[in-house]
């Protein structure tokens, strides 16, 4: 079941690269720094240009749990939303985790967008369990959702099929 109807809105899982994606924001996953190192980070660096990373590092840094927004720069998405996951035992991982996805979703709503494409925050290098992750970032969407809110679609856009799978079974449950 790759898509979930909450209300007027909906969730999605995509397979692939969050950098090819279409939509008014996508999501990377940054550090509280700002700067964009490997990973989706490198990715949108790459393929988005420098403007991206010249106005992220105008706002930083920021906390574990925070989330600002930039240009999309040369990608086809409008705006990236840099939101800060937890690295693997630090401590307070499932709370912040939790933070990056709401702070992420304000942000949408402030700026009026209507469609976001997420990746599996933390997952990569960070190290965080890819189940756990999926666990937090899909209920806490649906929470979202469930509230005021302009949004119309939520994407977690998975790399691997093995995380995609993962994300299809959790959002079954939800
Ligand atoms: N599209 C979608 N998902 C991707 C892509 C892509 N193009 N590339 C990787 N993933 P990571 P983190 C998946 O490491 O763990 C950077 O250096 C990947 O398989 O990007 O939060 C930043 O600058 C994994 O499931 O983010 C930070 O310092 C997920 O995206 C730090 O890494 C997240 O992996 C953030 O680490």
């Amino acid at each position: 079941m790759p898509e979930l109807k909450i209300k007027n809105s909906k969730i999605r899982l995509v397979k692939g690269d969050i950098t090819e994606l279409k939509v008014d924001a996508i999501v990377n996953a940054a550090n509280t720094q700002l700067i964009m190192g490997g990973g989706v980070a490198g990715a949108i660096k790459r393929k988005g240009g420098p403007a991206i990373q010249k106005e992220a590092s105008e706002k930083a840094p920021i906390s574990v749990g925070e989330a600002v927004i930039t240009t999309g720069g040369e990608l086809q998405a409008r705006y990236v939303i840099h939101a800060v996951g937890p690295r693997q035992g630090e401590g307070d991982e499932e709370t912040k985790l939790k933070n990056a996805t709401i702070n992420s979703l304000k942000l949408m709503d402030e700026y009026h967008l209507k469609t976001i494409a997420f990746p599996a925050i933390s997952t990569g290098i960070f190290g965080y369990p890819i189940e756990k992750c999926a666990d937090i970032m899909t209920s806490t969407a649906k929470e979202y959702l469930n509230g005021e809110t302009e949004i119309e679609e939520i994407i977690f856009c998975l790399f691997t099929r093995e995380d995609y799978i993962v994300f299809e079974s959790k959002l079954e449950k939800v």
